[in-house]
């Protein structure tokens, strides 16, 4: 399918998102969102594809929702088009793992579409934030809600409120991105990630990223629960058997996806 909003490249089992709105520092608008997810669903639905990265360019990952879009909507529209609603739920149903890979600004709408993401890799440039409230709004992707479970309440609280910027050293050590790179090997990290996490069992792949984010969803003894079911059924697929005869046999695992 052709994008205009965004450009997707899939080689070695990994597809390659990128949002491309370069005029306006890629602000999620309506057509990039409907790319966005379209792109997502075809990679899903790709056998080739085994991981996803998501990324923007170097000077922003995406600088928030559209204002210029938003901003002669009424309360009514909002809420009877329950705006932006279906493309959230529609990206955090892929099953297929996806690294947000952010350069520069990701703020508002743009931390949020990260945060979506499974795990961030960031350049040391990257800049995150909540600034909403300079616009007399607030968060409404996740920015009260997963950026709190991720770097608690107190930071939280300080960026939706005073609406400021975080740099990449901050957010590595408040927990919100799991690495730090410079800018100049951010996509060469993310691609490393990426093939790495290709070469494993899809069905381990899958089990991983659903334990994780039940883990979100549920109380600790119901979440080990699911945990420990999800473990035992892996014990139904060929790739266990393989993974395990592999470490015996000391060789490298041919895993099946079975
Ligand atoms: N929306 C629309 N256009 C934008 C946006 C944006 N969020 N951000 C930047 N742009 C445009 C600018 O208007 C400018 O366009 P033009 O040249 O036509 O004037 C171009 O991108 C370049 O931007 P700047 O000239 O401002 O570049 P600077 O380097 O000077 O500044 C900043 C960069 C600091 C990132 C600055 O652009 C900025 O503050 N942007 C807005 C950031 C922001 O407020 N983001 C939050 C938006 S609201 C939101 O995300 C809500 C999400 C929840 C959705 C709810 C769903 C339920």
């Amino acid at each position: 399918m052709a994008y205009e909003t965004i450009i997707v490249e899939v080689e070695d089992h990994v597809a390659q998102i990128t949002l491309n709105r370069p005029d306006a520092l890629n602000a999620l608008n309506d057509q990039l969102l409907q790319e966005l997810v379209s792109a997502l669903q075809e990679a899903q639905a790709n056998d080739k594809v085994r991981c996803i990265i998501l990324t923007g360019s170097d000077k922003a990952f995406a600088a928030g929702a559209d204002v210029k879009m938003m901003s002669d909507k009424s309360f009514v529209e909002m809420f009877s088009e329950d705006f932006f609603g279906a493309q959230h739920d529609a990206i955090t149903r892929i099953r297929k793992p996806i690294i947000a890979a952010v350069s520069g600004y990701a703020l508002g709408g743009g931390c949020e579409l990260a945060m979506m993401c499974d795990f961030i890799i960031a350049s040391d440039t990257a800049k995150f934030g909540q600034p909403e409230i300079n616009l007399g709004i607030m968060a409404g992707l996740g920015g009260s809600q997963r950026l709190t479970r991720f770097i608690g309440k107190s930071k939280a609280m300080d960026m939706n409120l005073t609406g400021r910027f975080m740099d990449a050293e901050e957010a590595e050590r408040a927990g919100l991105v799991s690495r730090v790179v410079p800018v100049k090997k951010l996509k060469e990290e993310a691609r490393s990630a990426a093939g790495k996490i290709a070469e494993k069992s899809m069905m381990s792949v899958m089990a991983v990223k659903e334990a994780v984010n039940r883990s979100f969803e549920t109380t600790l003894s119901e979440g080990l629960l699911f945990e420990r079911r999800v473990f035992h059924s892996l014990f139904a697929t060929e790739d266990q058997a393989e993974g395990m005869s592999a470490f015996k046999e000391k060789r490298q695992a041919q895993f099946r996806d079975k």
